[in-house]
């Protein structure tokens, strides 16, 4: 390659890998597999095929842009994740690109999946070229809750909770509905919906029977339904509202929270949302096991003893957990705060 042309085959893959990302973002956001995007590039640069990853079990989206042509000899494939090494719920991409002679292999992050990993390798094994790290920060943007969650064998886990402007979950008689709005209530429907599963304590079951679905502004279900977890060792009442949840239902029996996230990790859950209630919410952030908190304000004040977090393991100022304030945004006349702990957390 002269050094002219360079600059044109940066361009020419970045805006590829733009594409690719985009189609990544046409597959499911939940689930246990990650969203991917490929396309395939002529020689002169054009994209001749496209491809995306339509969740587990499906194929995968290097395997759905070759499928699309009769011959791939010499092509390059732009693929926004490292294509993978193994024979899991389907076959190896990168044995697949060999196999259908792509001459060139451009990918944005590494696989983090110690069983999926070590498809470059494999692929500059086989004589191929090979290019990773283009625009990663993009691709990394995309999967920030599947990388978390393959990186650290947890599921990414979210924080909810809403409450008064003077942070209170409940008057002080206990009474909470309704502190938010119908705008803040629906985004928290949706929100589950962009979950794998919910957890709650059995104090907020044994309070509120919660039917703990995700629901449309009319009451109806959303397709993705979350799974409820109830953490506690109060069993759930045979009567609960929870028993008739569409996705089944994991009762963990303790409270141990790593654990909880370790059995959810083995049933591939990646995205936790954390809805029960104070006491929960605050034993996953005094174990540091927390990566968004989503806080709803509401335009008053209750004052009082209920506050929406109680104890965090904060005891002084030196000790506060730092937040960094990702969006703010206004929910009718509701404010939605999304955060992330800082690094080094406490
Ligand atoms: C790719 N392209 O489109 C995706 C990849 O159980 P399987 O066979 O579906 O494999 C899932 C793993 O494969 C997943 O955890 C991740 O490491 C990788 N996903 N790889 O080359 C794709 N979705
Ligand atoms: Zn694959």
């Amino acid at each position: 390659m002269t050094s002219d042309s360079a600059p044109t085959d940066t361009a020419r893959v970045e805006s590829a890998m733009r594409r690719a990302l985009s189609l990544a973002t046409h597959g499911p956001a939940v689930g246990a597999n990650p969203q991917v995007g490929c396309v395939l590039l002529a020689p002169s640069g054009e994209i001749v095929a496209e491809g995306w990853h339509r969740g587990a079990g499906s194929d995968h989206a290097e395997v759905d842009a070759l499928a699309q042509l009769p011959d791939a000899r010499g092509l390059t494939a732009v693929v926004t994740l490292e294509p993978c090494n193994h024979t899991g719920r389907t076959g190896p991409c990168a044995q697949a690109l060999i196999e259908a002679g792509v001459a060139r292999v451009v990918y944005a992050i590494d696989d983090p999946n110690p069983v999926a990993g070590g498809g470059a390798d494999r692929l500059r094994a086989a004589g191929v070229e090979v290019l990773g790290g283009v625009l990663a920060d993009e691709a990394a943007e995309l999967l920030l809750p599947w990388l978390t969650s393959m990186r650290l064998g947890r599921p990414w886990v979210t924080v909810k909770w809403a409450s008064s402007l003077d942070g209170r979950a409940a008057a002080a008689d206990g009474s909470s509905q309704w502190i938010t709005g119908t705008a803040s209530r629906q985004h928290v429907h949706e929100q589950r919906a962009a979950h794998d599963a919910i957890a709650v304590g059995t104090g907020t079951v044994l309070a509120d029977d919660p039917s703990l679905t995700a629901r449309g502004d009319g009451g109806e279900l959303l397709p993705h339904q979350p799974v409820p977890v109830v953490f506690g060792a109060t069993p759930v009442p045979e009567t609960a509202r929870l028993r008739q949840h569409p996705a089944g239902l994991i009762e963990l029996a303790h409270r141990d929270l790593a654990a909880g996230l370790a059995e959810l990790d083995a049933r591939e859950i990646r995205r936790l949302f954390v809805e029960g209630g104070p006491t929960l919410a605050s034993a996953f952030i005094r174990a540091g096991l927390v990566d968004e908190v989503l806080i709803y304000l509401a335009p008053m004040l209750l004052g009082g003893p209920r506050t929406a977090l109680d104890d965090v393991g904060v005891t002084t100022m030196s000790e506060a957990l730092g937040l960094s304030i990702r969006r703010i945004d206004t929910l009718g006349n509701d404010l939605l705060v999304v955060a992330r702990p800082t690094a080094g957390g406490h």
